[in-house]
């Protein structure tokens, strides 16, 4: 078994350190048992910093939310530069009108994002089903190894940046080839999306922030240096935040584009990729739906249980995805002044659907419930039902309230069709698809 370094926290539970090649992974002291979860108290959504009680909708809106959505991005997240100069242009590179066996109309957008004496590109996949007569909602996600790994079709271009390698998917000295084709195919059910109505829109997150810590050397982030500056500032983004920009400067692209309906756009993401769709959402209210698909520690779980993945862990293990400040948490989650599902509550009034896996422990499960149970108490000021923090999610039963959906898929760390057909029938739902 190929474990990855992706993956080794999951199979070993005590204090552990592994050796891979010349990195060092700490795994920490994880907990899997309930019964040690620490006594914690969870912030109050609904009380300012300077503790008054928020009752109404415009309160929350106009006062406690811009407070929480400051909280994170200086703490933890990071905040994008204030004095940022990157200008971003769209051009489409591609358009084939057969794409996907038929299916498809599809799209590449080169994303450009430059500071005048410096630049980086991505490239945008959109995928239409093909006899749309009028603009389609559309999943917007980021994938771990390039927009070619979603499917086999050939006419989807191959990243030219770098890829962390991957045995599995044949990907070695981080470059990506055809080798690696349809390689992440069973994490996008592609053909069901297009035929449910829906568009695809995908990126690959190392195209705008390659995902190892290189001291923020390579990617968007130099790009936003003052003259002799060589990092980013303690409070300012980390990769995380960085991904979740672009995901910004991907919908002012969708504003413009006529085949899409930008009013009905969700933003997806699995893992870190979760993390990141959580911090777009909640910095951007143009994403009708979020959805977190098993994004565990500095996603949807609560970090004061440290269960499984716990901030020292995962500051260690990645440095470079949370901002430097955040790492002052490290062992001391009682000192966070927020906790996740404060961080879901952003997304309010709009719908969010977070799922975890039975097996994923290291992702924390119950934490990912209860924070959108929590959550809740946000959505009901808007007169929308909550989640009852005191039950407990049974495997393959999903949870629907008002506009909050949970789901316990049974299996492992993983996005698979069962949590498509989920989200599916959620937007279904809660988009108005006619
Ligand atoms: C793990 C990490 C998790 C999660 C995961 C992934 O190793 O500890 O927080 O983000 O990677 O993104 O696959």
């Amino acid at each position: 078994m190929n474990l990855g370094i992706n993956n080794i926290g999951r199979h070993f539970r005590w204090l552990t350190i592994v050796f891979i090649g010349a990195q060092v992974i700490l795994m920490g002291q994880i907990n899997y048992e309930e019964k040690l979860v620490p006594d914690y108290t969870l912030p109050n959504p609904l009380i300012t910093n300077q503790g008054v009680p928020i009752n109404n909708m415009k309160d929350w809106l106009e006062i406690r939310r811009p407070e929480i959505l400051q909280q994170f991005a200086e703490l933890m997240f990071g905040k994008v530069p204030t004095d940022l100069s990157i200008v971003t242009t769209f051009k489409q590179t591609k358009q084939v009108l057969n794409a996907i066996d038929g299916k498809a109309v599809l799209k590449e957008i080169e994303l450009s994002f430059s500071n005048g004496t410096r630049s980086i590109e991505a490239s945008l996949l959109i995928l239409l089903p093909i006899n749309s007569d009028k603009p389609v909602p559309l999943f917007l996600g980021t994938n771990f190894y390039g927009n070619h790994t979603i499917h086999k079709d050939t006419s989807i271009s191959i990243t030219l940046n770098h890829v962390n390698n991957n045995d599995e998917l044949n990907i070695h000295n981080n470059r990506a080839d055809d080798a690696s084709r349809g390689g992440r195919a069973h994490r996008w059910p592609i053909e069901n999306i297009l035929q449910r109505g829906y568009g695809l829109g995908v990126v690959y997150y190392g195209d705008i922030d390659p995902d190892f810590d290189d001291g923020f050397q390579n990617g968007i982030h130099p790009l936003a240096y003052l003259p002799g500056q060589t990092k980013p500032r303690k409070n300012e983004w980390g990769s995380i935040a960085a991904w979740a920009w672009s995901m910004s400067r991907i919908m002012d692209y969708l504003q413009t584009d006529e085949h899409v309906d930008h009013n009905r756009v969700s933003v997806i993401g699995h893992s870190r990729l979760g993390k990141t769709s959580l911090w777009a959402g909640a910095n951007d209210q143009r994403f009708a739906l979020v959805i977190s698909n098993d994004s565990g520690c500095g996603g949807a779980a609560l970090s004061k249980r440290q269960f499984g993945e716990t901030i020292q862990v995962i500051n260690t293990n990645f440095p470079h995805w949370f901002c430097e400040n955040f790492k002052q948490y490290n062992e001391r989650e009682s000192e966070l002044p927020f906790d996740q599902h404060m961080l879901l509550a952003l997304v309010a009034p709009r719908p969010l659907y977070v799922a975890s896996a039975s097996e994923d422990q290291w992702a924390d499960p119950l934490g990912e419930y209860l924070s959108v149970a929590h959550a809740g108490e946000v959505y009901k000021l808007f007169k929308q039902e909550g989640l009852d923090p005191s039950f407990k999610p049974m495997p393959d039963q999903p949870i629907w309230k008002g506009k909050l959906g949970y789901h316990l898929r049974r299996g492992t760390h993983d996005l698979t069709s069962y949590d498509w057909e989920q989200y599916l029938n959620f937007a279904d739902l809660h988009l108005n698809k006619n």
